[in-house]
């Protein structure tokens, strides 16, 4: 896998790259829909990438592991093959959503000892199976197994437990090493810095990061209740570490602003379910700020549910939108999860685009002025 830095801006550390992959290229800075069990909730492949514009979505290993199960993806020839999305597929290890949806019975060298959220039956996730599982999957980045410590967890605590992500760390490449993709096209494996909230940690996890030869680099472990100014902070001292020419990964964040304040500071690739789960929950980011649809203010309001139409849900009108989602119908999460998107990938879009002309800083400005306005 290739990374190309196309862009930087001085007084920033934003950069504009491209990433190439066995499914195609990546522009940085880029978000990621999640699509947890093999599907972006509501979202077609088709308005993915035509109508959103995405180039790039997750899975997770945790998920399609324990349902549909690896042979079944197998059998299917791979997850491109099986959910019809024909561009890169990047699945997070299962080292988060095993401490945060798993009923964690035993953490040890081994591996985490758990049970699934789905039926209680009993699973194993060591370093090496979940090399195994993101084989099976045919993710063309796979991440690391890592654990992700709460946001309030203690020095002694997110110090012994970067150890353990560090020695997990060394299995996974001895692992990624020792196995072959299975779909005929090549896969990359990210390392995920941890170190909670502690700099002199964050320091050194980045460095020790850096011994392996990956293609990109993640930060995990932020967004966890931890203060949005001490997230920046972590992402700062991580990001004057890892090298340059590299993409960097901040993973599960997060906000539009959270977004824009990263990329600021270097980082080039995001995901969130913050699009499509709030959006079914009825919020809605637009270009002119932040709208709740269930409120009242909405109900005969009949102009476009945003102006900037970056997708074509978006001239649906609020007072239609809010009829669908006060009474629960389908359409109305797809719609809202839908146009939620279509603005994640044009913030990202802009941000490259200012980048590239040098003048992200003060867009970003008025920007976040912009997106922290509620309609
Ligand atoms: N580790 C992994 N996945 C993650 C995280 C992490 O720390 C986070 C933290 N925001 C989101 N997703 N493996």
């Amino acid at each position: 896998m290739e990374f190309k830095l196309t862009a930087t801006e001085n007084g920033t550390r934003a950069r504009a790259g491209i990433l190439s992959t066995g499914h195609g290229q990546i522009e940085t800075p880029i978000f990621m829909p999640v699509g947890t069990a093999g599907s972006v909730k509501g979202i077609h492949a088709r308005d993915l990438k035509n109508d959103i514009k995405a180039q790039i979505i997750l899975g997770n290993t945790y998920h399609l592991y324990l349902r549909p199960g690896t042979s079944v993806i197998e059998t299917a020839g791979g997850l491109h093959k099986f959910n019809r999305w024909d561009g890169p597929i990047l699945t997070d290890s299962g080292g988060y959503q095993v401490f945060s949806l798993g009923d964690i019975r035993k953490l040890s060298d081994e591996g985490a000892r758990f049970q699934s959220h789905i039926d209680g039956s009993y699973h194993l996730f060591s370093p090496e199976k979940v090399i195994d599982i993101q084989r099976s999957i045919g993710a063309d980045i796979m991440m690391a197994f890592d654990e992700c410590t709460p946001g309030d967890a203690d020095f002694d605590y997110a110090k012994k437990s970067l150890e353990l992500t560090q020695r997990w760390l060394q299995r996974c490449f001895e692992q990624f090493e020792k196995t072959e993709p299975k779909y005929g096209y090549s896969q990359s494996l990210f390392p995920i810095v941890q170190g909670n909230t502690y700099p002199e940690l964050r320091k050194q996890a980045a460095i020790h990061v850096k011994n392996f030869e990956a293609d990109g680099y993640a930060i995990g472990g932020l967004s966890v209740g931890e203060p949005e100014e001490v997230m920046y902070e972590m992402t700062e001292v991580v990001n004057a570490e890892l090298p340059e020419n590299k993409p960097r990964y901040l993973m599960g964040v997060g906000t539009p602003v959270n977004i824009l304040e990263s990329i600021d500071r270097g980082v080039d690739m995001f995901d969130c379910v913050m699009p499509t789960r709030n959006g079914r929950n009825g919020m809605l980011f637009t270009s002119k700020g932040v709208i709740n649809i269930r409120n009242k203010k909405w109900e005969n309001d009949h102009s476009p549910i945003d102006e900037a139409e970056n997708s074509f849900v978006d001239l649906y009108s609020k007072a239609y939108l809010r009829h669908l989602i006060i009474s629960n119908e389908m359409l109305g999460a797809q719609i809202a999860s839908q146009h939620n998107l279509a603005f994640y990938l044009w913030l990202v879009k802009t941000a490259r685009q200012k980048i590239t002309e040098g003048s992200f800083k003060s867009w970003k400005t008025n920007m976040v002025q912009q997106l922290k306005t509620r309609l």
